[in-house]
């Protein structure tokens, strides 16, 4: 073993290197060794921090994946709000931006134009060159703490390559098309559920509290504008941009600096015919007025800055043949016609089906078996039929009706009055209805039960092992390793996931049994409102139609849906099982007394302690932050304030005095 002064230099030497390779790899795109060579760097560095472990430091590039997971994701408070983007569509909404600058500006501005990552918008703060805090952009005003997974990018340097004292950016995180590919090749093998876009993988990859996830979904980033800074100082946003290269920020090369909005209309214009060669996904390009002083002339509006604009690209579009129309039916019984097309390559995957929506629109855009058909991506995994080319037609094409009959269980299709839908009147007796009732109930914005996707459910569906969603929670061991494609490891697997998702919150289970008209949302505003499944069960019409938000639709099918003595069932084995089927009231934050409301304490109270004061606030939903801004709402001053009172002073803060914070206190405390 070396010295201790030896292995404290080598550590150094390799965490240099290993920065150095990283910034050359994901900044510059420039490698320099292979990553054979990496992985060997990567090696040393480890045994030597294993030897040493008074040597391992949280920003050593060997800690990208650390620590457990997490119970649940704190909140953040962002240091200025992350404000959003204005819309442009055409020539004619950029000359109406530029006229709208121009005129504030008295003169016409230089802009710099960049892409539109279709991402998960993040935050990075680095603090004297550590990146301390990671989080999603949230509401704007409070985000995700995701340090945990957005340290796994290897993108993101763990350490500045120059120590500032601060610096908050705000970037994108997001999964290239290559990536993105194969994770959903990889599930779809494994019967899982598929992600719809790259958007979506990013952010589900993100929102995991097992940073091992993240860790393995090869994620990217790029990051857009400095927040805040302290140390440099700078006078354009392209200047922004070279200064974050610098500082060993990943940032996007396609930016250009043009000279007018005429430019940057034909730039944007340029990359609409390129986007399909980037290696990741974008919506669009985004304009930014370059100036900073001009920037701050400009301002904001409440919602978005005046000196940014989106350009928002139309959605990518190709051409095939429709070969066949199969019908589907989904958990309510609705006849789907899918296209079944020639394979074509779109917006970076292969595209092998369609939506048709129903037999309306068929007829309306009179679509036939044989044609050839633009389609179109719309952000779902599966994209839609635009238009006919009937210019291609040869006379062979053939008109499609929807059966009399469902496809499934033989039942009566029939077609309510002021519907588009037909639907199978099987109801519970039809399997596909059921067997999608199932798959709903475990998907991700649902009981969320990894490694159950659409597959797993129509195998385990179709063996008998299950015949309601309730009985998921009676398989057994014995019963699923015999099933194809099942070994040890993923039954025991299964069996855990299945266990882990009886503890999901309430809303998620109504959501979960595919009450008609009852979305994500409305089962939140019935979990928050009833507390317990057994509360909204016993709920009448009129007891439902006093929550602000239900109406009488949700009501009727709400009542309708416990009335059946097949779901009073499937609810009892729920029961039986141990799935939790009530939640505390008002655990949300945001329904108490002080949400969002922060608190800055100095000097001393006589009734309480720092930490008890902390507590009771928190308890009541506000928060305790320990520097005065101007997004501070109080400062609670006791005996001998500090400087922050006089802070608060100057920024014109309310101010508590010990009197002042009880009696506020006690009128939150009412309201609970
Ligand atoms: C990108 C705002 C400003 C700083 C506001 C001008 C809305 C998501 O690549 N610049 C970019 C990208 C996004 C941006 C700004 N520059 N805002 C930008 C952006 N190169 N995607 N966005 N955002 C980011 C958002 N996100 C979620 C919900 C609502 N808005």
């Amino acid at each position: 073993m070396v010295s201790l002064e030896e292995a404290r230099r080598q550590i150094e030497e390799l965490k240099q290197q290993l920065e150095t390779h990283n910034y050359h790899y994901y900044v510059l795109d420039k490698p320099l060794i292979s990553d054979w060579e990496y992985d060997r760097l990567m090696e040393q560095l480890i045994r030597l921090e294993t030897q040493y472990p008074q040597l391992l430091t949280p920003d050593s590039p060997s800690q990208r994946v650390g620590g457990e997971p997490l119970k649940g994701f704190e909140t953040v408070q962002h240091y200025h709000p992350l404000l959003s983007l204005g819309n442009a569509f055409n020539l004619g909404d950029f000359r109406d931006f530029n006229r709208r600058v121009t005129a504030a500006l008295g003169r016409t501005p230089e802009y710099v134009i960049e892409p539109k990552i279709d991402g998960l918008s993040i935050a990075l703060t680095y603090e004297n060159g550590i990146l301390t805090t990671g989080a999603t952009r949230g509401d704007g005003a409070v985000g995700e703490n995701i340090t945990q997974n957005l340290k796994t990018i290897k993108a993101i340097p763990l350490r500045l390559r120059e120590p500032l004292p601060l610096l908050i950016v705000r970037g994108e995180a997001f999964m290239a098309k290559e990536a993105f590919n194969r994770l959903n090749e990889e599930r779809e093998k494994r019967g899982e559920e598929l992600f719809a876009n790259p958007r979506n993988a990013a952010a589900g990859s993100l929102r995991q509290l097992d940073p091992r996830i993240a860790a393995s979904r090869s994620l990217n980033a790029f990051c857009y504008e400095i927040i805040h800074m302290e140390g440099e100082e700078v006078n354009t946003h392209w200047e922004a941009l070279e200064l974050l290269t610098r500082l060993g920020l990943p940032v996007n090369r396609e930016r250009k600096l043009v000279a007018d909005i005429e430019d940057g209309y034909n730039y944007c214009q340029e990359w609409i015919a390129k986007r399909a060669e980037l290696p990741y996904e974008i919506d669009g390009m985004v304009v930014k007025v370059n100036n900073l002083s001009e920037q701050r002339q400009l301002g904001a509006t409440a919602k978005s800055p005046r000196w940014a604009i989106a350009y928002k690209f139309p959605a990518e579009q190709a051409t095939t043949v429709l070969e066949d129309i199969i019908v589907r039916v989904g958990r309510t019984g609705v006849l789907t016609p899918t296209a079944i097309l020639r394979p074509v390559r779109l917006a970076g995957t292969t595209v092998s089906k369609a939506t048709l929506h129903n037999e309306d629109l068929i007829r309306e855009k009179d679509i036939r078996l044989g044609d050839t058909v633009v389609i179109q991506k719309a952000g779902d995994i599966i994209p839609e039929v635009v238009a006919v080319l009937p210019e291609h037609r040869t006379g062979r094409e053939r008109p499609f009706r929807l059966p009399s009959f469902c496809p499934e269980c033989g039942s009566e299709v029939v077609r309510l009055e002021g519907e588009a839908a037909h639907r199978c009147s099987g109801g519970l007796s039809c399997p596909a209805q059921v067997r999608e009732g199932i798959i709903h109930f475990v998907s991700r914005n649902a009981m969320d039960i990894e490694g159950l996707g659409p597959k797993v459910v129509e195998q385990l569906f179709r063996a008998g092992l299950i015949k309601d969603a309730a009985d998921l929670y009676y398989l057994k061991y014995e019963d699923l390793i015999s099933l194809e494609r099942m070994g040890q490891q993923s039954v025991t697997n299964l069996l855990n996931a299945i266990a882990n998702s009886k503890e999901r919150p309430l809303d998620r289970l109504i959501f979960g049994l595919g009450i008609r008209h009852v979305g994500a949302r409305a089962a939140k505003l019935l979990a928050d409102h009833f507390g317990s499944l057994a509360a909204l069960a016993a709920a009448g019409e009129a007891a439902l139609t006093e929550i602000p938000e239900i109406g009488p639709k949700v009501a009727a099918s709400v009542v309708r849906f416990f009335a059946q003595p097949s779901n009073q069932q499937v609810i009892a084995k729920l029961a039986k099982a141990g799935v939790r089927l009530t939640q505390e009231k008002e655990t949300a934050v945001e329904a108490l007394p002080l949400a969002g409301k922060q608190f800055v304490l100095t000097g001393t109270l006589e009734s309480y302690s720092r930490k008890e004061a902390q507590e009771l606030i928190e308890r009541l939903g506000g928060k305790v932050t320990s520097s005065v801004s101007k997004n501070t709402d109080y400062v609670v001053a006791g005996a001998k304030p500090g400087s922050k009172y006089d802070k608060a002073l100057s920024l014109n803060i309310t101010i508590l005095d010990e009197d002042g914070f009880k009696s506020l206190v006690n009128s939150a405390n009412a309201g609970t």
